[in-house]
């Protein structure tokens, strides 16, 4: 039932996501909360993760009933040199979807897409895995 309801999310994500964009598109895998595996999230991209230059890429979380997430953050983190790239830019699109740009994954190599935010006074963080390209 799980995996039905996830698959349903993303062809709907598929759905909002492809109006007014004609490329093709792609979805991480679906990454849940630290404290819940009800309240997760996924990134779509057009274009394939790359090191060097700005990339822009959307940000979906699905929480039950679609409740808005308050606070939510963004950051961009290398788990294998400890260190961090330069604040990405977050633009609301639409209840729990957000538009991200200059986000710069500055070298190539293993990336956490690192989101926090708060819903129902629970504070919660996901990580999305992100490999950029040379
Ligand atoms: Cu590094």
């Amino acid at each position: 039932m799980k995996n039905v309801q996830g698959f349903v999310a993303v062809v709907f994500c598929s759905f909002l996501l492809s109006g007014g964009f004609a490329f093709a598109e792609n979805h991480t895998p679906n990454y849940c909360s630290a404290i819940s595996k009800q309240v997760c999230g996924h990134l779509g991209h057009f274009d394939k993760f790359v090191s060097g230059q700005p990339m822009e890429f959307m940000a979906h979380l699905m929480v039950p009933q679609n409740e808005e997430v308050q606070d939510f953050k963004m950051d961009l983190w290398m788990p294998m040199h400890g260190h961090g790239s330069s604040p990405v830019t977050l633009t609301s699109k639409d209840v729990n979807k957000f538009w991200v740009s200059d986000a710069n994954f500055v070298m190539a190599g293993r990336w956490l897409v690192r989101m926090d935010f708060v819903l129902r006074g629970a504070a919660h963080h996901i990580e999305i895995p992100v490999d950029a390209a040379p």
